[in-house]
């Protein structure tokens, strides 16, 4: 498979904005390096390498102080990758892994040991060929045991079908890119009122993230402001922020990094939101 060229800005700027003390990179990935953690088999893309190392300094670099890694698809549901870079910084990192539905309760408490707090279901089929909701509802209930919540990622197209089942799920439910909003619609569009309909059930967060994927404009990204906008106002307490370093898959352009932190202050106003989006939420839920 061709490996793609990173995906991401090679110097991104330091950011005009400064971040509270604590704040956290709530979605992000380690890829590689390939010889030593192989991409899976059925991955969809071979990304170029981006391993903890890089990850660690762009942190630094943007004046963050922790991260939530996230499993990507490409590493399929081998998170030795995400567990190295867990093990590497065990006091500022926590992970979401991708596991197989029949792993062992061991294998589980390894993980949470590792500073693993959730799982991800992901159910966009260019990227993974999704399992049936029974098998990931059973897994749902197995890691509710241990205290981990459940991070999904989905198309604004697939939310009527998925709702039920997200409604019904055991733990906290963590949505990634806000849904993934029709941004060229308007914030006012149907599919986006059904999201923050969700949104409203007790344990539903979202993460405000991803406007460089979003955005049908380019940066700076002021189309996509008002959906992540309306989100922090409105649920001030589930919302959670992240670059989505090194930003897989990404093909119109290589988004700069300090740019996407000095977007905080324009989708979250007040000092007191921004300290919920960087620092009280993702302390509750990752670090407490
Ligand atoms: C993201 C987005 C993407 C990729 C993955 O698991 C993945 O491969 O999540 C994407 O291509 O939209 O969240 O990083």
């Amino acid at each position: 498979m061709k490996i793609d060229p990173p995906t991401w800005h090679p110097e991104p700027k330091r950011p005009d904005y400064t971040p509270p003390a604590g704040a956290v990179d709530a979605h992000c990935h380690v890829f590689g390096p390939g010889d030593r953690f192989p991409y899976a088999p059925e991955r969809k893309y071979t990304p170029s390498d981006a391993p903890k190392e890089k990850l660690f300094a762009l942190r630094d670099h943007l004046g963050l102080s922790r991260n939530v890694i996230v499993q990507a698809s490409c590493h399929g549901r081998d998170n030795a990758a995400l567990l190295d870079a867990l093990r590497n910084d065990p006091e500022n990192c926590r992970g979401i892994a991708v596991v197989d539905p029949e792993i062992s309760d061991n294998a589980l408490r390894d993980m949470d040991a590792a500073g693993v707090r959730g799982i991800r279901f992901n159910f966009v089929r260019r990227l993974v060929d999704p399992d049936p909701q029974d098998v990931s509802a059973r897994l749902a209930a197995r890691v509710a045991e241990l205290g981990w919540h459940v991070v999904v990622y989905f198309e604004a197209l697939d939310l009527d079908e998925l709702a039920p089942f997200l409604r019904d799920l055991p733990c906290d439910v963590v949505i990634d890119h806000m849904g993934r909003p029709d941004i060229g619609s308007g914030v006012d569009n149907p599919g986006f009122t059904s999201f923050q309909r969700l949104m409203e059930q007790e344990g539903m967060w979202t993460k405000v993230s991803c406007p460089e994927r979003l955005t049908t404009e380019g940066p700076p990204y002021d189309d996509v402001a008002p959906f992540a906008r309306t989100l922090v106002e409105g649920f001030p307490d589930k919302v959670l922020w992240g670059t989505d370093w090194p930003h897989p898959n990404m093909k119109s352009h290589q988004p700069d990094d300090g740019l996407l932190v000095d977007r905080i202050p324009v989708i979250a106003p007040t000092e007191e939101l921004r300290r919920k989006l960087l620092v009280d939420n993702p302390t509750r839920l990752y670090f407490s």
